[in-house]
């Protein structure tokens, strides 16, 4: 049923590395010592102690990222899993990585909050030896600091809204009007609303009648969305377009156009967003959401791979993998749209596609 296959979507980066799990290995007798759990040391002492600093729980596709991260790392799948809800808070996020390092874990997976202060922390575990992998939000640092990062591409993301705007505008007889277009950004300085505003502001800088009135951030949660959706109510007389970095944000936003008796999606102001969770879909399916784009919160499971394979003593040599996300649409209008010189299908959400929905 998921035909657009997003090439350029999730892109799964394995570095070469000199990394070959020598964390685990380097004094096994006080390894297994220290990450035992007593159940543990019952079932099994040989448990790959991973440590997973994660973002927080700000919304339905983080909720499903960590459901999958506890699933793919549990002690049934060979793992003693240390985690961490950092609140959305990078002071915190930072601190549990070094608590894991004072730990001396096998491994550490890094969802970073923000993209930047990361170098000294890094360099701290290299220094221990422990393996850090980055998964979904990236980091800026050296790319010797990490194993391998598995994420999305965000800005193809962002192209992705971009592109669909213009064939749907077109499409309504609007191609050449004035259209007024408001983002609630997701956090400030995560690489997913770096990435995303950037891929879409290309196609805003390209055209002389789309105007970004604003650009706020609305932290990727519902509460955020409804705070600057609010905001932007009292602030603009009109608003065609309202990009929503996320679904919770989306909720918000409606909430606030709801609650001054303004439509949107089918009926009103454009409603864009992204994550494409269960809920959003059904949104879509339901003409609140105008489209949805895809991103894929089930990247634990490369991480536990890559893992495992650093623990036989394998090399991760340096590897590029597409995984499939997808456009979808309420209307059934756009057939593909362009993004990186690569077509994408735009799926009509049906009660169908919404039932194939695992996140
Ligand atoms: O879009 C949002 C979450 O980093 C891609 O973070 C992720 C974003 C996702 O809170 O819902």
């Amino acid at each position: 049923m998921r035909s657009g296959f997003f090439k350029t979507g999730v892109i799964l980066l394995l570095i070469s590395t000199m990394f070959t799990g020598c964390g685990r290995h380097d004094n096994p007798e006080e390894t297994v010592a220290e990450s035992a759990t007593p159940e543990a040391d019952v079932h099994n002492n040989e448990l790959i102690k991973v440590g997973f600093a994660q973002v927080g729980h700000e919304s339905d596709w983080r909720i499903a990222a960590t459901e999958s991260a506890m699933e793919t790392f549990s002690e049934k799948n060979g793992f003693d899993l240390l985690y961490v809800d950092a609140n959305n808070d990078p002071d915190m996020q930072m601190g549990a990585v070094r608590s894991f390092i004072e730990q001396k874990v096998d491994y550490i997976v890094i969802d970073p909050i923000v993209t930047k202060g990361w170098n000294s922390i890094m360099k701290e575990a290299k220094k221990a030896g422990i393996p850090v992998f980055i998964i979904d939000r990236m980091i800026d640092c050296d790319e010797d600091l990490y194993v391998a990062w598995f994420g999305s591409d965000f800005v193809a993301e962002g192209e992705a809204a971009g592109a669909w705007l213009e064939a749907y505008l077109n499409d309504k007889g609007r191609g050449n009007d004035n259209i007024d277009i408001a983002v609630i950004a997701g956090t400030e300085g995560s690489s997913a609303q770096i990435g995303r505003s950037k891929g879409f502001d290309r196609y805003i800088d390209s055209k002389p009648n789309w105007n970004k009135l604003d650009e706020t951030d609305g932290e990727f949660t519902k509460n955020g969305g409804r705070r600057v959706m609010d905001e932007y109510i009292k602030k603009y007389d009109n608003i065609d377009v309202v990009v929503c970095q996320n679904d919770n944000e989306a909720w918000g936003a409606m909430e606030a156009l709801k609650s001054v008796g303004k439509k949107y999606g089918e009926e009103g102001t454009v409603i864009i967003s992204f994550d494409a969770v269960y809920d959003g879909l059904s949104d879509v399916l339901e003409g609140n959401i105008n489209a949805d784009f895809e991103c894929n919160p089930l990247s634990a499971p490369y991480v536990a791979d890559a893992i495992r394979k650093l623990d036989r003593g394998e090399q991760v040599t340096k590897k590029i993998n597409y995984i499939d996300e997808a456009c979808f649409q309420h209307e059934d209008n756009i057939k593909s749209i362009v993004v990186n010189g690569h077509t994408m299908d735009m799926i009509t959400v049906t009660w169908d596609v919404l039932l194939e929905r695992a996140y």
